[in-house]
């Protein structure tokens, strides 16, 4: 069973009863509003189509997700930047909290929006030679209390901080070591089977009591989230349009496009 939208698909396998949410956005699913309009839509699908488990991929080779697409952060219209960060917000929510087992097979980078779609799931594996952490200091930017929930689940406090500090984006490997991945899997094939051996491993608890406990360790992150997400919009905005942030984010811009040209 398949159902596509744009830039995302759900395919449910027929006997594991578990759904695959792919996202589709070349060359790197960098999140435009477009795009994480569709990974909400898609994550609203699965809830409600009775999917025994969600698995978030990317069709891309190389990214699994880029983060935000920098280009709506730079010389942005500001409603579009409004709604850009509201559906980034909408998706955490949706994916942090779906009652169902979560997990990401990482088959290639994952900076920021990509190690925040990660580290909302409940279990991550992850392809070699690739880097995932969250990277927002090195653009000017502070990632807010909400987008850093995930991962201070998963990582020590102080290796958090000094991860979040130095804008530090962890290997395959180091990512294994501190505890940011579950596994390592030789091909994106293999990344989905081991998410789904994972979910497997939910087959005999009583669906209704995993959900309730779920949401239990997750409700004080979200009912903190809810508080505090409209005042969380107005600073983003503000940030963003600082003087300064603006010149970095265009600077990260053109070192990005130096990076590629120097490729050639
Ligand atoms: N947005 C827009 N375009 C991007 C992005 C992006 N995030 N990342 C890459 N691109 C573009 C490149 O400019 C290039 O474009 P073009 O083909 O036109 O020259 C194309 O995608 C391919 O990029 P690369 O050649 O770099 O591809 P590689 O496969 O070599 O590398 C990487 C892939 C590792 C993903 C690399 O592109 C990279 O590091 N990208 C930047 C990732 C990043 O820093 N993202 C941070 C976004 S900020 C965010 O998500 C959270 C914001 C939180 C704000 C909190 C405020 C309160």
């Amino acid at each position: 069973m398949s159902t596509a939208s744009k830039l995302t698909t759900v395919e449910v396998n027929d006997k594991t009863g578990i759904a695959t949410l792919t996202m589709c956005r070349p060359p790197v699913n960098g999140q435009n509003l477009e795009l994480l309009l569709d990974i909400k839509s898609s994550i609203k699908e699965i809830e409600n189509n009775s999917s025994r488990g969600l698995i978030i991929t990317s069709a891309s080779p190389k990214v699994f997700c880029a983060g935000l697409d920098i280009l709506e952060m730079y010389k942005p219209d500001q409603q579009r930047l409004r709604a850009v960060w509201t559906e980034l917000q909408n998706v955490w929510c949706a994916l942090y909290g779906i009652s169902v087992p979560t997990a990401a097979a990482i088959n290639g980078h994952a900076p920021a929006g990509g190690c925040l779609l990660a580290t909302a799931c409940e279990y991550r594996v992850m392809v070699p030679d690739c880097r995932i952490g969250l990277n927002e200091t090195q653009l000017g930017i502070i990632a807010p209390k909400w987008l850093v929930s995930g991962f201070l689940n998963v990582l020590p406090k102080r290796v958090a901080e000094r991860a979040l500090t130095q804008s530090r984006l962890f290997t395959t490997d180091e990512a294994l070591q501190e505890g940011l991945i579950d596994e390592i899997a030789t091909s994106k094939e293999e990344a989905v089977e081991k998410c789904a051996a994972f979910i497997g491993t939910f087959a005999r608890v009583n669906s209704v009591a995993r959900a309730l406990t779920k949401q239990q360790f997750r409700a004080d992150n979200l009912r903190q989230f809810h508080k505090e997400r409209e005042q969380d919009v107005e600073i983003f905005l503000s940030l963003v349009n600082r003087p300064e942030v603006q010149k970095g984010i265009g600077l990260y811009l053109e070192g990005l496009k130096k990076k590629k040209a120097n490729k050639k």
